[in-house]
């Protein structure tokens, strides 16, 4: 019988944890072969409501699901853990502007990413939701010095995901159809969906969809503000969908991405297109399935895009600078 795989999540009573771990068990991350151990971190509060989200688990009788530990102690609930998925912060309340919420969350990534270094596995993998996502996990990364930086991402998968339908829908095809869905950048409003490497079954994006206006308008706007759409429409953010993207981002980081193609995560930046050095940024990028990937490299970008993929790196270094105190 294969070791179980430990998968530590924080935030793990919130509304996107409640659709992403029952799948997770399911086997839908990691494999219908690999056993998991799951180890759920939330805060005191909210451990009577993580109780009874593990009685459901229970309820499920997953075959793969080994084992589910809970607690409100980092250091306990990343022990030996191969994969976290940081998703719990506070959100965002009425009036906060984006840096009083990126000043809020900083603390619970310095010691989050302290936890990382001095519990995890020596293979663990780390992807922060929790936002602002590119910034806590460039705190996180910076507070476990012992950890590869490379094991540190933050999730854009699901503006990778939301572009892929509004591409598949305007052309009329099926999802699978749209490939190489690069994001740049910062997941927030600046984020850069770069529409002029996407295929379209195997053609480019602009040949397919000739209305330029339309990928610089409708379609940008769309995605960029897509979050917003939900809450207008739900009351409530984006969730199972969220779930699903983070699911995506971890599958996808442990198998070979097929050839040709690629997919988003923000990661630190090597310099890659002259993107400064150490930035969590999104690129597109393409795995080795043995835990490595590299950033995609010599893209031909437009100056449209260079200056959309400037702007992201601008708000990035921005945040950067609300939490250098943070920063080792
Ligand atoms: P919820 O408010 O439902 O759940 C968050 C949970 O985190 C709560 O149960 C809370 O008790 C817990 N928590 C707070 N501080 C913690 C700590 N220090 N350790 C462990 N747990 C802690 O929010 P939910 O809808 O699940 O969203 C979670 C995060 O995902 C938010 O920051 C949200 O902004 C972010 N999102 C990120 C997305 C992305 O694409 N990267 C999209 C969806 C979502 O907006």
């Amino acid at each position: 019988m294969t070791t179980p795989v430990r998968v530590a999540v924080t935030g793990a009573a919130g509304a996107i944890c409640y659709s992403m771990l029952f799948r997770i068990a399911a086997g839908e991350m990691l494999g219908k072969d690999t056993p998991i151990i799951l180890q759920l971190i939330e805060i005191p509060q909210a451990m009577q409501a993580l109780s009874g989200v593990v009685m459901e688990l229970d309820d499920c009788a997953f075959p793969l699901l080994h084992g589910v530990e809970i607690t409100d102690d980092a250091n306990k609930g990343f022990k030996d853990a191969n994969v976290a998925i940081l998703v719990g912060g506070r959100p965002r309340g009425p009036g906060m502007l984006r840096s009083d919420l990126i000043q809020a969350n900083g603390p619970i990534f310095t010691t989050q990413g302290k936890a990382i270094n001095d519990n995890a596995a020596d293979d663990i993998r780390v992807v922060v939701v929790g936002n602002p996502c590119n910034t806590n996990a460039l705190i996180a990364m910076h507070n476990a010095p012992d950890v590869p930086r490379e094991r540190f991402t933050a999730m854009t998968r699901l503006d990778e995901n939301r572009a892929k339908t509004q591409l598949a829908r305007k052309a009329g095809v099926l999802v699978s159809e749209v490939t190489n869905v690069g994001i740049w950048g910062n997941h927030s409003n600046t984020m850069f969906p770069s529409f002029e490497q996407i295929k379209i079954g195997g053609k480019a994006a602009t040949d397919v969809i000739t209305d330029r206006e339309w990928l610089e308008g409708e379609f940008m706007k769309t995605v960029q503000l897509r979050g917003k759409a939900i809450i207008d429409a739900r009351g409530a953010s984006s969730a199972a969908s969220a779930g699903n993207a983070a699911i995506d981002h971890i599958r996808d980081w442990s198998r070979p991405t097929p050839a040709g193609d690629w997919i988003s995560m923000a990661v630190p930046s090597q310099g890659q297109y002259g993107i400064e050095e150490g930035l969590m940024y999104s690129f597109p990028v393409r795995c080795d399935g043995k835990g490595g990937y590299e950033i995609v490299e010599g893209l031909d970008l437009s100056d449209y895009a260079m200056e959309k993929i400037r702007a992201t790196e601008t708000e990035l270094k921005e945040e950067r600078d609300v939490v250098k105190d943070l920063l080792k």
